[in-house]
């Protein structure tokens, strides 16, 4: 089976620098970094190290996932934002299950014996709250339904109708994957810090996003 990776960044530098030449070449057929108008240098970095860059047309994490998409060729898709967050050694785990047979695979920093040094107070009650009422409204059992890394089959997707544009995307695409009722599954990953560069996520702008995400997902049947 082949795998696309696809790698979204908004000036992140330092982790590209770091987590890019960490990502074996027998793990991933393609590798597509897809920028959101970074100015530190990332695409640079990228393109001189011979990394394939799309320059994000639209806006917002969400967009940056759905263009990658369209990029990619791979049967399987790996969602693995590159700002240090994510352990590369971890993809093959990912690609393991998706082999199993599954159509949607989280790398989930809650699932035991996984540990999450990224978290601060705010972030791990609010996973935590989300997840609970993902699951609760959703029927589902996930441990964790924001983490950006994750794989899906690719033939799956366009039937999923994915349309959130920002960081809510995370949360959308578990949602979906469980309405269809496809066949999800997790591994457990660390989710180390971040490498330099800031977090776009604000806590309260992106928990209102989530929130009202959820509730158009509860009330809509597709
Ligand atoms: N292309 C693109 N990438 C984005 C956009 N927003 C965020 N990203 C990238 O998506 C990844 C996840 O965003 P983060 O800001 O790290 O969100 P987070 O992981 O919840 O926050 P931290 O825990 O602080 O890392 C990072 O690699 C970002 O650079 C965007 O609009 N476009
Ligand atoms: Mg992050």
């Amino acid at each position: 089976m082949k795998v696309t990776l696809i790698a979204p960044t908004l000036n992140e530098i330092e982790a590209v620098r770091a987590v890019l030449p960490k990502i074996k070449k027998e793990w991933v057929d393609e590798l597509i970094v897809v920028d959101g108008g970074s100015t530190d240098g990332t695409v640079e970095f990228c393109r001189a190290n011979g990394y394939r860059v799309h320059r994000q047309s639209g806006k917002g994490y969400g967009n940056a996932m759905q263009e990658g998409y369209e990029l990619a060729t791979g049967d399987f898709v790996i969602e693995f934002p590159a700002d240090g967050n994510s352990l590369p050694e971890k993809i093959s785990d990912v690609v393991n299950k998706l082999n199993e047979g599954y159509d949607f695979v989280i790398a989930s920093r809650y699932k035991p014996p996984a540990v999450n040094y990224d978290d601060d107070f705010l972030t791990s009650k609010g996973n935590w709250m989300f997840t609970k009422m993902v699951n609760l409204l959703f029927w589902s059992s996930y441990s964790d339904v924001l983490v950006g890394f994750r794989g899906y089959r690719r033939s799956v997707f366009k039937d999923l109708n994915m349309d959130a544009k920002g960081l809510s995307w995370s949360i959308q695409m578990p949602i979906k994957f469980i309405k269809r009722g496809l066949r999800v599954a997790e591994i457990a990953a660390d989710e180390p810090e971040r490498i330099g560069g800031v977090r776009k996520m604000s806590p309260f702008k992106t928990g209102w996003e989530i929130l009202m995400l959820m509730l158009k997902e509860r009330f809509t049947k597709k």
